[in-house]
């Protein structure tokens, strides 16, 4: 008998625990509450393995240390607009349909009537921007400077903090220009060379070291320009990107294959003719100093290649500048605005000419052997 009701019990206690057991898998389990929702949420959530492993970082990183490493966050709470009053855009009716205003890659073109400036201003006016303008004035080059930098004061960044950087071999040539406030001028000896090729294509070597050792410390952006040009109208912080280069006013509407790209495949500069998108300008390129390094470090190493390998691309520093803008699109791109010859008239789309060449005195300015092979070249490659 004693046996028996052993038996009774430990049967009615293994009765009781497994209905307790189911009994709280009914009431607790949170797959049997999930259940009871119409909305199939019990397949989310059980599929989302990616939240527990959340959980877990979130506990190993502790917030406060989190806020605390990243000051970059109370910054950019101070960048906002103020109450501006201006045209609402227009979605359904874009500002210019007569040219190109967006790269395929989704770089804007810049061209008059596309941007607001105030609303520019106000936005590099609360970064604190400064910009350096890079220019060459070598040999008798050095009679430019005094137009340049006299058009510039009245039309080049207007309101912003501006360094002119002239390098030049005549230091002595440099005439005292008076200039606005928060800007200044920088004059950086340098040697001349003989060719007036590497006269022009050592620009990208002086403007990479400088880049490095001063123009970083100094200035967030660089324009890197001719200096035989005059600003006849605003240019303004709506050209600054990551990197910009402009569309050279002699090929805007020409084809691929009539662009005087490097078409020799031993040269570095070399560019297929079923590649491309724009040809541009030697004289007008530049973007934040990180990237005008970059830019101007490529160029002269591809330069120093070919000239180890006895080649020298067709059009200089102008032909690795746009094998470099192939495989390293720019970011923004400037219409002929900003860089025009009025030997090429004025056309409709034209509103505006911003920086014009200057006319050369070519006999006066450069000398007699090299116009004779540059005037051959030209007539050549640029009728
Ligand atoms: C032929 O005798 C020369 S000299 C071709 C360029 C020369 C040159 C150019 C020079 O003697 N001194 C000088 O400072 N440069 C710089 O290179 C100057 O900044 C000039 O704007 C830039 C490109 O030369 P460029 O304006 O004569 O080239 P294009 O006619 O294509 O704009
Ligand atoms: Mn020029």
């Amino acid at each position: 008998m004693g046996c028996e009701k052993k038996w009774i019990f430990v049967l009615a206690v293994m009765m009781f625990s497994f209905c307790w057991y189911n009994m709280r898998s009914i009431t607790w389990h949170p797959s049997l509450v999930f259940r009871c929702n119409s909305q199939p949420t019990i397949d989310y959530v059980n599929s989302s393995s990616q939240f527990d492993l959340l959980k877990q970082d979130f506990l190993h990183r502790p917030i406060i240390d989190y806020v605390r490493s990243s000051p970059q966050f109370d910054l950019l709470k101070q960048d906002f607009l103020h109450r501006m009053l201006y045209e609402k855009p227009n979605v359904l009716s874009p500002p210019r349909s007569d040219v190109l205003m967006m790269t395929p890659w989704l770089a804007p073109i810049v061209w008059n009537g596309t941007y607001n400036i105030d609303i520019l201003n106000t936005q590099f006016h609360q970064k604190n921007v400064s910009i350096g303008i890079t220019v060459f004035a070598i040999k008798k080059y050095t009679v430019f400077i005094k137009t340049f930098i006299e058009t510039a004061e009245k039309f080049f960044m207007v309101g912003h903090k501006v360094n002119y950087y002239v390098f030049t071999d005549r230091v002595g040539d440099i005439p005292n220009i008076t200039l606005g406030e928060g800007r200044q001028l920088v004059i950086l000896e340098v040697p001349s060379y003989k060719r007036w090729q590497e006269v022009s294509m050592r620009r990208m070597e002086m403007i990479r070291d400088h880049a490095r050792q001063r123009f970083v410390n100094e200035v967030d952006y660089l324009v890197c320009v001719d200096v035989d040009m005059r600003f006849s109208d605003d240019v303004g912080v709506e050209i600054l990107s990551h990197s910009f280069g402009t569309l050279h006013p002699g090929f805007y509407a020409a084809s691929r294959t009539r662009f005087t790209y490097e078409r020799r495949q031993q040269s570095t500069a070399y560019i297929p003719t079923d590649e491309g998108d724009f040809y541009y300008a030697g004289g007008y390129f530049g973007g934040t100093v990180e990237e005008v390094y970059k830019l101007t470090n490529f160029c002269h190493n591809a330069m120093m290649t070919d000239k180890g390998n006895n080649i020298e691309a067709i059009w200089h520093d102008e032909s690795y500048l746009n094998k470099y803008f192939l495989y390293h699109k720019p970011t923004k791109i400037l219409s002929p605005e900003y860089l025009w010859d009025n030997n090429a008239g004025v056309p409709a789309f034209l509103k505006r000419r911003r920086f014009v060449a200057v006319p050369k005195n070519h006999n006066a300015i450069r000398n007699k052997r090299a116009l004779q092979a540059y005037s051959r070249n030209k007539q050549k490659f640029h009728s």
